[in-house]
């Protein structure tokens, strides 16, 4: 008798045991799934500003976290204003010249999961001392009035199949557009979607909600396409979302024609799965 019960309490703390261990997963430090791409102080504001990232950045749409410490105490900050902006200093033969790209803020001044979801356009590699990007990070504590920068080096490499695209639209303006989803492509059914921005002047681009586009997936080795797609439409800040088919495996080009005031400019991306 006295064996059974000795059974018994083994297996209630194997199973107490693995439920904690349950627990533990759940409050794991969500940057675990992320690389640490720079990070920097913010001067003014006494904060340790770290950018995070799913991938090491390369050209095109990248999903950006944003980290903040207290500089003195070191504890995360879990409430700040916070504003990007990335910025490219190049040297073109002697001439220099400073651009921004595509960017979305975070959200809400409140973290999820101790970060700040924010996002960029990278429209063109780092290219050494000739192409020189990095993000500006302002932050501005709960409760304090001053707002601090940090300047956070980065690097940007070549995304190959491009991602991103910068076409001259019928009006004359320059507009990025930018591949978003599938990430993961499948055969079947996926979710489309991507950005399009408008370069207002070489610092600001706002997304551009104006266009009619039309999505059309071709297999150019086989020369075919596929049916039931669902044509990208305006969701918010420039960016579109529909679906997209692919029948098979191998080599797909995305064509898209993006329509305005009855002209039409044509893109596509290309992907391999
Ligand atoms: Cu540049």
């Amino acid at each position: 008798m006295k064996k059974i019960y000795f059974y018994f309490i083994t297996i209630a703390l194997i199973i107490t045991s693995s439920c904690k261990k349950d627990n533990n997963l759940e409050i794991e430090d969500p940057k675990s799934s992320l690389i640490k791409i720079s990070e920097s102080y913010a001067i003014g504001s006494s904060a340790k500003v770290e950018l995070w990232s799913k991938t090491e950045l390369s050209t095109g749409y990248q999903n950006l976290f944003i980290a903040l410490y207290d500089s003195i105490s070191n504890k995360s900050i879990s409430t700040a204003e916070v504003q990007i902006m990335p910025m490219m200093d190049m040297n073109m033969n002697g001439m220099k010249m400073s651009h921004s790209s595509p960017f979305e803020n975070p959200a809400s001044i409140n973290a999820t999961n101790s970060l700040f979801p924010c996002a960029a356009v990278f429209t063109m590699p780092s290219n050494g001392a000739n192409g020189v990007w990095k993000m500006k990070v302002l932050v501005k504590k709960e409760g304090s009035s001053k707002n601090g920068l940090a300047e956070l080096p980065l690097t940007v490499k070549q995304s190959n199949p491009e991602r991103v695209k910068t076409i001259t639209a019928a009006d004359g303006s320059k507009i990025t557009i930018a591949y978003i989803l599938p990430t993961n492509p499948k055969v079947g059914i996926n979710d489309f979607e991507i950005s399009v921005n408008r370069r207002q002047d070489m610092m600001t681009f706002p997304g551009d909600d104006s266009y009619t586009i039309t999505m059309t997936p071709e297999m150019p080795s086989m020369g075919h396409g596929s049916p039931n797609n669902v044509n990208p439409v305006h969701i918010k800040n420039g960016r579109y979302k529909g679906k997209v088919n692919f029948t098979m495996t191998g080599d797909w080009r995305i064509h898209l024609d993006l329509k305005k005031d009855n002209k039409t400019v044509s893109t596509f991306f290309d992907l391999l799965f």
